[in-house]
C-alpha cells in the first residue's frame, strides 16, 4: 500500500470509528470497539472501497508511526479523537507530570481564559512531548502556540487523565490555572 492510499484509508477509518459509525452500519461499544468484519462489510458498500480486505485494514493500522487504531482479536477501535454522541469510556491513568497542547495562536487567549475544552470531540487531546504538540498545533495554522499543562498539580485537584497512545493523553477539560503558554 502506498502512502497516499494509506492516508485515504486511515481517514475513512477515522470517519467510521470516531465520528459517524452509523454511515458504515456499525455501532461502537462503550470502549469504541466494532467487529472488523462488520466494518469491512460497511466499507465495501462504498464504491471506492468495494475491494477492501481485512489485510488492507491491518496494514493501515500499522502503516503510520502515529498509533490511531488498535486491533484486538476480531475487533478494531480508534484510540482517541471520538466525536460520537455516546461517550467512549477510557480508563483513567497517571500521566507524566507535564503534558503539552499545540494549537494556533488564534485560540490562545480563549484557552488562557476558559481552559482547554474538548470542543468538537469527547476529550481534550494532550501530547507527551513538544514535538508531538508542534505537529498537532501546525494542523491549525502556521502561528503555533504551545501550552504546558501542569498535570501533577491538576491530578492533586481531581482532574482525570486518560491514556490515548504512546504520545497522546486525554482529559475531560483542563481549567486555566494548570495551563501556561510556553511559545508563540
Ligand atoms: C482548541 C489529531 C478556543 C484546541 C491530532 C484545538 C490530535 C479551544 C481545537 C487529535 C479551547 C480542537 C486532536 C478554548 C480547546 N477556546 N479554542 N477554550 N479549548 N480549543 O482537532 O487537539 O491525526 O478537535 O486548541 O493530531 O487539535 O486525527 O483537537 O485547536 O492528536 O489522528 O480547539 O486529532 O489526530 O481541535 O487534535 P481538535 P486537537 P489524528
Amino acid at each position: 500500500m502506498d502512502a497516499k492510499h494509506a492516508k485515504q484509508l486511515s481517514k475513512e477509518l477515522s470517519r467510521a470509528l470516531r465520528h459517524t459509525p452509523d454511515l458504515y452500519g456499525v455501532k461502537l461499544d462503550r470502549e469504541g470497539w466494532v467487529p472488523v468484519n462488520s466494518l469491512l462489510a460497511g466499507m465495501q458498500r462504498l464504491p471506492r472501497w468495494r475491494h477492501i480486505t481485512q489485510a488492507d485494514i491491518e496494514q493501515v493500522v500499522s502503516f503510520f508511526n502515529k498509533q490511531r487504531y488498535e486491533i484486538a482479536g476480531n475487533q478494531i477501535r480508534a484510540l482517541y479523537g471520538h466525536s460520537v454522541p455516546i461517550r467512549i469510556e477510557k480508563d483513567s491513568a497517571t500521566p507524566p507530570p507535564i503534558l503539552f497542547h499545540g494549537t494556533s495562536q488564534y485560540y490562545a487567549q480563549s484557552i488562557l481564559q476558559s481552559g482547554l475544552q474538548p470542543m468538537g470531540r469527547q476529550y481534550v487531546h494532550l501530547s507527551e512531548d513538544i514535538e508531538t504538540a508542534t505537529n498537532v498545533g501546525l494542523r491549525k495554522g502556521k502561528d503555533l502556540a504551545i501550552f504546558r499543562i501542569d498535570t501533577a498539580k491538576a491530578t492533586t485537584e481531581d482532574i482525570r487523565f486518560y491514556y490515548g497512545n504512546d504520545t497522546t493523553w486525554l482529559a475531560d477539560s483542563i481549567p486555566p490555572q494548570f495551563i501556561s503558554l510556553i511559545s508563540r
